[in-house]
């Protein structure tokens, strides 16, 4: 721990939820998330943070999907929004967009984070979209001028990329390249591993305190962001947000660990359910 961090624990958690629910409340109360990823072979990735977005409480849920030959529905979650990803932009009621889990790096996924970019809507910018303003400056710029508010969710290979340097070197100093990465790209942002450090608004960094080995499989971090999406829609700040969803993602496989006696073989599926009991819990 150092000055200007503090750790991020379930008292801190519990004082960010979202409102309880009114007796008087519609799906509308409790905002849309809009998903862009998807793409073919990645399907699994958007399908993850939907359901994710779902389960922590959004009114609504699309997914634009980049694939030419997408699903039209998810028979496991019929809930979800199957749209190609070209009317995303067409609806008016998103309360913020999640960009990444399964995009790819090809053309379209490129011209569609740039749209995003331009919109000023909140924003959850996860792999493949971090891999892309990585590689391209222009999208970069896009990024730190953005008026809307963005949270960055790199894992230390995406974190390496976007600094520019290995991922020694950021495991070396977490807590530095965390609030290196909230500084260059003008945003909020969680490095992601063990001990996640969240670096929010006014260079404050939280080291969360939740989350074991058994989130160590692929489509954990796709839940995240979906997460994250369903607390912005919901009416948190993108400070609150991201220290909520990243401690409540870490909580939700401690809840799986004890029920399972260890971590092995936890599987991304089922983190929101264990999210959304601990969100009607706390
Ligand atoms: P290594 O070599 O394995 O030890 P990439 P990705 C490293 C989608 N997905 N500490 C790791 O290290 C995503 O949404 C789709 C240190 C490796 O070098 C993306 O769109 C799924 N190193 C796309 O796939 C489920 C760490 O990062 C590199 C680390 C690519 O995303 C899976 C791998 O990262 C996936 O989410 C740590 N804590 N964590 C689906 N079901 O459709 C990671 N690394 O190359 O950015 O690839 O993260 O798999
Ligand atoms: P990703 O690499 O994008 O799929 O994200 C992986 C997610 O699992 C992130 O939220 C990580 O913080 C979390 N995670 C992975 N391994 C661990 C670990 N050993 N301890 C705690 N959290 C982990
Ligand atoms: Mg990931």
């Amino acid at each position: 721990k150092e000055p200007g961090s503090w750790m991020m624990d379930q008292i801190l958690a519990q004082k960010l939820l979202p409102p309880p629910r009114l007796a008087s409340s519609h799906k509308g109360t409790y905002g849309s998330v809009g998903i862009i990823g998807g793409s073919t072979g990645m399907m699994g990735a958007a399908l993850l943070a939907g359901a994710a977005a779902l389960k922590s409480g959004a009114g609504r849920v699309y997914l634009g999907l980049i694939a030419g030959k997408a699903l039209e529905v998810d028979t496991a979650q019929p809930e979800l929004m199957l749209r190609p990803v070209h009317e995303m932009f067409k609806l008016d009621q998103l309360s913020c967009l999640v960009v990444g889990p399964g995009l790819g790096m090809k053309a379209d996924a490129r011209f569609w984070l740039s749209s995003a970019l331009e919109s000023t809507l909140p924003l959850v910018l996860d792999a493949d979209a971090l891999n892309l303003i990585a590689a391209h400056s222009s999208i970069a710029n896009l990024l730190r001028e953005r008026k809307g508010p963005s949270i960055l969710t790199p894992h230390p290979a995406e974190a390496a990329r976007l600094l520019n340097t290995d991922t020694p070197t950021i495991q070396n100093d977490r807590m530095a390249a965390a609030a290196d990465l909230a500084k260059r790209f003008n945003c909020r942002a969680v490095l992601k591993g063990g001990g996640s450090i969240c670096a929010v608004s006014g260079g404050k960094r939280y080291i969360n305190t939740s989350g074991n080995p058994g989130l160590s499989s692929a489509g954990t971090g796709d839940v995240l962001s979906g997460i994250t999406g369903a607390l912005l829609a919901q009416g948190l700040s993108s400070d609150n947000a991201l220290l909520l969803a990243v401690y409540l993602h870490g909580a939700a496989a401690d809840m799986l660990l004890k029920q399972q006696g260890g971590p092995v073989g936890m599987t991304a599926s089922e983190i929101p359910n264990a999210a959304r009991y601990l969100l009607n819990q706390w």
